[in-house]
């Protein structure tokens, strides 16, 4: 996150943090992602390249985790994957990550999935139909760098407040252009000093509806981060109401 703030984790408390364990036995974090329903959490799945869908024992979930190098029993959860679903659509071959989502069946040691606590609690999906008008404010929170070019993820939790673009101006040439679908949405500030960075991908965008947090983006890419007419761009969650519904066998959210 370049430009927010430090976070508590009990105000993102859907916040997951996904880290791969690679042959060493080293854990590395990858990516973060939101906790939608106790057992499922949601992501992008251009967190996965092909060689991670074949090995799901190496990966592992966080919830309620406050920061990326400490362990804290008292607050957070440990998951390992059963199960990881890649969205069907999922394209990078222009390069712009469309449909850039994916769901992680969690599950403890115990055989149990998240359970509601001061740090750990799952985010409302919007209902399938509901847009924001552009220049809503929403939040963003992840792990990821604060500048663009430094070496280093953020240790601990952060966030940002952004702010929704039309998708007549990100598609516009001076922006993304084409490269913008249907399936994704701006959001940035309006001096370009804020936007989600690498590391952050996978985790939410946020916005207020009725006094309610909902989960309206994933962060999935951006040109660098923070610069001039280069906004972050997110998954367009409200697009896959039914696919979630499908997958997690909650059918009722493709009415929202
Ligand atoms: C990344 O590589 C990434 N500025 C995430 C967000 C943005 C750019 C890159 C948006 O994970």
């Amino acid at each position: 996150i370049v430009g927010g703030k430090l976070a508590v984790v009990e105000s993102h408390p859907w916040m997951a943090s996904i880290f791969w364990r690679n042959r060493g036995g080293e854990s590395m974090f990858k990516c973060g992602g939101s906790l939608i329903s106790s057992c499922w959490v949601v992501t992008a799945a251009h967190c996965f390249p092909d060689s991670t869908k074949t090995k799901l024992h190496r990966l592992s979930v966080f919830l309620g985790k406050k920061a990326i190098n400490e362990t804290d029993y008292k607050s957070e959860q440990k998951f390992h994957v059963e199960e990881l679903i890649i969205h069907y659509g999922f394209d990078n071959s222009e390069g712009n990550f469309n449909n850039d989502i994916a769901l992680l069946k969690i599950m403890g040691n115990d055989g149990g999935c998240a359970e509601e606590s001061g740090t750990v609690r799952t985010v409302c999906l919007p209902p399938a139909n509901q847009m924001l008008p552009a220049g809503a404010s929403c939040e963003i929170s992840g792990y990821g760098k604060e500048q663009e070019g430094i070496w280093h993820h953020s240790q601990y939790l952060r966030e940002a407040r952004v702010s929704l673009l039309s998708q007549d101006v990100c598609t516009r040439s001076d922006y993304y252009g084409k490269m913008v679908t249907h399936n994704m949405f701006c959001a940035g500030s309006p001096d370009w000093k804020t936007d989600s960075c690498k590391g952050d991908s996978g985790g939410p965008l946020v916005c207020e509806v009725n006094n309610r947090l909902f989960l309206f983006g994933i962060i999935s890419w951006g040109e660098g981060c923070s610069q001039e007419f280069r906004p972050g761009v997110y998954t367009r969650v409200t697009n896959y109401n039914r696919w979630i519904g499908k997958k997690t066998g909650s059918p009722s959210l493709a009415a929202g």
